[in-house]
């Protein structure tokens, strides 16, 4: 018999986040009582005991050590679900909001990306240097490949197991979010957005380096030019 339940893989890519990972995990089963799902937690070769608290909390831990992409690349891939999830490992996603981007694909549309400047959404964690990079890149993004995103470089996404292949995700480190907008653009995928609202980041190094990263966003633009 066929179960008419999807079932939803959340994707965490984590690298030394001992502090959050375990919070982060029963925030998500929480949020999803009743629903069917698994939860994996991709790690980067974290020095810390982010794969022991992991494992003890019952997620499916697997290894890389390349970089944040590759990690939910390579855990986007071997997921299960009918639904497929990104999430970040620091708590800045609210687990509570998983059901909303749940919604966006059962109503039928391939990607639902949060948004942290659509009406309703919002950010306590971003710096305004890094909020004026976003801007500019949603602006590039949306002028060059005629899109209409309100934001780009967030992490907190759903998709659809049936358009996974079709993105033929390359990006290994944090210019991954910026490669799935384009290609969900071109690709010509059904797209929504509906609002989040990123905390900070509850405890721990921030993985993301401003102009180093802003450089690699950037680079992936110019990659998917043509
Ligand atoms: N597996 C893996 N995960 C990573 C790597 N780099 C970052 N991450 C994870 O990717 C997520 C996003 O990284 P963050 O450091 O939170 O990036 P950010 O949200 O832009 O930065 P903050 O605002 O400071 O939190 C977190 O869950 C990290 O643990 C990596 O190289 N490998
Ligand atoms: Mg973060």
């Amino acid at each position: 018999m066929v179960n008419a339940t999807p079932l939803i893989s959340i994707v965490i890519p984590a690298l030394n986040e001992e502090k959050n990972i375990g919070n982060v995990i029963a925030d998500v089963r929480s949020s999803l009582v009743g629903r069917r799902y698994e939860i994996i937690v991709v790690d980067g070769n974290s020095s810390d005991s982010t794969v022991g608290i992991a494992e003890r909390c019952r997620a499916i831990v697997m290894h890389d050590n390349v970089g944040k992409g590759s990690a939910l690349i390579k855990g986007l891939r071997s997921a299960h679900g009918d639904i497929l999830i990104s999430m970040d490992a620091d708590l800045s996603h609210e687990a509570k909001e998983l059901n909303l981007l749940i919604d966006g694909i059962n109503i039928g549309y391939d990607v639902c990306m949060g948004s942290r400047f659509m009406s309703g959404g919002n950010s306590e964690d971003i710096s305004l240097l890094r909020k004026a990079g976003n801007k500019f890149f949603v602006l590039l993004v949306n002028t060059i490949f005629g899109a209409n995103y309100s934001d780009m470089c967030y992490g907190y996404r759903a998709f659809s197991r049936r358009i996974l292949k079709k993105l033929e995700l390359s990006e290994t480190g944090f210019g991954i979010e910026t490669e799935i907008s384009i290609k969900a653009v071109k690709k010509n995928l059904k797209v929504l957005e509906v609002p989040s609202i990123e905390k900070r980041r509850a405890a721990g190094e921030p993985k993301l380096r401003t102009f180093r990263d802003g450089w690699v966003i950037l680079r992936t633009i110019i990659k998917n030019l043509c």
